[in-house]
């Protein structure tokens, strides 16, 4: 029988996709009886209701003169020790290269100082290898933060692969695809609000992400804009950040306002979800695509580009298109082929929810919990 864990997790608890896959994480492992310590600055935002055998541990940078940038990565490590030694954990899954691996290396060998083991298990999500991986400034640690935990992982192939060629890793990688747990199936489209957003001859386009530069939200709006007057149709756009303003002032620009809804962030976008008819995701890089998944598990199909792990997810003329980073002309013919025919619609949305069932919570949690058994073993 396998053996119930003291798992710490730590993570970004701000939205993005690497926060939310943690959190799924630890209630799924919750609910299969092990005991989770999320170490964080605040509490996840995916969270939610007390759990019995959850507990947050908030971790405090304490302002002081001296120090013009406070020393976060001291102070996690820190409390990972404090919390490991007096909850007895027996591993930690950190969430990202830097700070979360370096800082886990860190109280590993504070710890190991006092005859304590802490077999840490790191899992890249994206950004810390595409984007910082190009800033040579955090090659070192980044590369010794994966080279010292006692397992990687990574959520795509196309991840794994520029790990590999962006750092100088002597560490297996193994492949951990992103996941959806049973809360994305079960909301049922509201009528109601759909009406609430569009009139019933028009179509509703969504996406939804953190608006970073690396999402392109402006090739959103320049498609949409040649989308709407082909086929009748609304813009919601889902979540908050720094392209925010001007894609606002874009919408004013092309004079398509009144067709298109920035939302801002929600705890639960599934119910926004359910009543799309396409999900739009035009990123220059994106290591997995988690939010397309979502969308997908809510019966919308996506128009996407093909750069990094999105071909893992989105399968092309299936669950959606695909096409370059940046190619305007072939999204906008990519939503009308989709949104023109009532028939081949309704085939993609069919095709993409299934799809989205490969990634479902049961096939992939068990890939975590052997990883863990494992690790423990040998460590
Ligand atoms: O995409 C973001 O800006 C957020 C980022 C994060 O760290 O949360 O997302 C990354 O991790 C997600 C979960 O594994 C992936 O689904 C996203 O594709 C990945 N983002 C990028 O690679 C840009």
């Amino acid at each position: 029988m396998q053996r119930m864990l003291k798992i710490g997790i730590v993570c970004y608890p701000t939205y993005g996709g690497s926060g939310v896959v943690a959190t799924e994480l630890g209630k799924a492992l919750a609910d299969q009886g092990h005991e989770i310590h999320f170490i964080t600055y605040s509490q996840p935002v995916r969270l939610g209701a007390a759990h019995k055998r959850i507990r947050y541990h908030e971790v405090n940078v304490s302002e002081y003169p001296l120090f013009y940038y406070p020393p976060y990565e001291s102070v996690l490590a820190s409390k990972m020790v404090d919390v490991v030694k007096y909850e007895q954990l027996d591993l930690m899954h950190v969430h990202y290269a830097i700070p979360h691996a370096s800082a886990a290396i860190t109280a590993k060998m504070v710890l190991a100082e006092e005859g304590i083991k802490l077999p840490v298990i790191t899992t890249l999500h994206g950004t810390d290898i595409t984007l910082l991986g190009k800033d040579a400034s955090f090659e070192p640690v980044i590369s010794f933060a994966i080279n010292k935990s006692d397992a990687v992982t990574a959520v795509s192939q196309s991840l794994k692969n520029d790990t590999y060629k962006l750092f100088g890793i002597n560490q297996e990688i193994e492949v951990i695809p992103n996941f959806l747990n049973a809360e994305h199936e079960a909301v049922e489209t509201s009528p109601e609000l759909r009406r609430e957003y569009a009139d019933t001859n028009e179509r509703i386009i969504i996406h939804m992400s953190n608006f970073r530069p690396v999402k392109r939200i402006l090739d959103i709006i320049e498609v949409f804009a040649r989308v709407q007057p082909a086929a009748a149709s609304k813009l919601i756009l889902l979540g908050d950040g720094p392209e925010r303003s001007r894609a606002e002032q874009k919408c004013r620009e092309l004079n398509i306002s009144e067709h298109v809804t920035f939302v801002g962030n929600l705890k639960h976008p599934q119910e926004l979800l359910s009543i799309g008819d396409l999900f739009i995701l035009p990123s220059e890089s994106e290591s997995f695509g988690l939010a397309a998944l979502e969308a997908m598990a809510s019966g919308l199909p996506v128009i996407s580009t093909n750069t990094g792990g999105l071909p893992e997810v989105n399968r092309h003329g299936v669950t959606g298109m695909m096409s370059d980073v940046g190619d305007i002309d072939d999204m906008v013919k990519n939503c009308i082929y989709l949104l023109e025919d009532a028939k081949r619609l309704a085939k993609f949305k069919s095709q993409a929810k299934r799809r989205a069932h490969d990634f479902s919570i049961d096939k992939i949690l068990p890939l975590y919990e052997q990883l863990y058994q494992q690790v423990i073993t040998h460590a």
